[in-house]
């Protein structure tokens, strides 16, 4: 007995066993969910197809969430395997490579942050205005944000903003969706080594002086957001919406890292 059992999932973003994604998927599966999935582009469709069928799934569906008639597409063909929906993960973002390489005044173009705003946070509204019409009340929609989105972080450059505006799409779409009793939350990750995140200069320095820097002195998994997200989009939590939760370690909540003292 699981905590979603019955419970019609669909999971966007999974590109490998290293996604957040795929922590999520496994950790639904756990509590008994029923899973679908889409994917970006064809040269994922294999891969995700194998991970599908390892969480009993064979519902996987094409969409680049840059364009509408894929949503709409998607939606559509998720109709032939399920007639409701009851949870709706976003795990997607994305700028454009040089973006995210040195001072942010230098990078920033108006091309570039109109991408990461488009993939990074529209997105998540685009899929819940579809989303909404196959929920029954009880339904869920959750997202992925980062620190980045209320603190300057180096190198994060636009996608600071692009979660920043994802996380004020949290709340207004919890405003929106909730007469239907519809709930919408983000879990705010610490930084995890994923496909989206190996492809960022010095990530490997900044995962350590993460670990360093949270008050459990280690990174937090895949496993980790995966439960937290399953949580979220449960019945226990029926009373949480419009919410971003950290799921860091408690890096966000410690003022200074601490220094010259030696647990016993
Ligand atoms: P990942 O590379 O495994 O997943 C990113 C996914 O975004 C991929 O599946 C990719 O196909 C998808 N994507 C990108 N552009 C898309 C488009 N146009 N249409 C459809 N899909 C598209 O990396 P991840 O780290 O698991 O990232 C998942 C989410 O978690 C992202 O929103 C990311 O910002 C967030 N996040 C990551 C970390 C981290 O350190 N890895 C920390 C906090 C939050
Ligand atoms: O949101 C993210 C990943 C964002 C991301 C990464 C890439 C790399 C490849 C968005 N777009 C692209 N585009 C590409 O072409 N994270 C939270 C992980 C991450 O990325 C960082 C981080 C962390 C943490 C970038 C700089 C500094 C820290």
């Amino acid at each position: 007995m699981g905590f979603l059992d019955g419970k019609k999932c669909l999971i966007a973003g999974l590109a490998s066993t290293r996604s957040i994604a795929w922590g999520i998927a496994s950790a639904m599966h756990e509590q008994g969910a029923e899973l679908a999935f889409t994917y970006q582009g064809e040269k994922l469709r294999d891969r995700v197809t194998d991970m599908a069928a390892k969480l009993g799934s064979n519902i996987v569906i094409p969409m680049d969430v840059g364009k509408d008639e894929e949503i709409e597409t998607a939606f559509a063909a998720l109709k032939d395997h399920w007639n409701h929906l009851d949870i709706m993960v976003h795990s997607i973002g994305f700028a454009p490579r040089e973006q995210l390489d040195g001072n942010y005044l230098d990078c920033v173009t108006r091309e570039g942050s109109m991408v990461a705003h488009d993939i990074s946070s529209y997105s998540f509204a685009a899929m819940g205005k579809v989303a909404r019409h196959m929920m029954p009340p009880g339904g869920a929609m959750l997202t992925l944000s980062y620190l980045g989105a209320i603190r300057s972080i180096p190198q994060y450059n636009v996608m600071g903003p692009a979660k920043a505006s994802l996380e004020a799409n949290v709340r207004f779409m919890a405003a929106a969706t909730g007469e239907s009793g519809i709930r919408v939350n983000g879990i705010s990750a610490g930084p995890i080594r994923t496909l989206a995140s190996s492809g960022v200069g010095n990530f490997r320095k900044m995962l350590q002086m993460g670990a360093e820097g949270n008050p459990m002195k280690r990174n937090i998994t895949i496993e980790e957001v995966g439960n937290a997200a399953a949580f979220l989009c449960s019945d226990l939590a029926s009373g949480i919406t419009g919410e971003v939760l950290m799921v860091d370690n408690g890096y966000s909540t410690v003022g200074t890292p601490q220094v010259g003292t030696t647990p016993k």
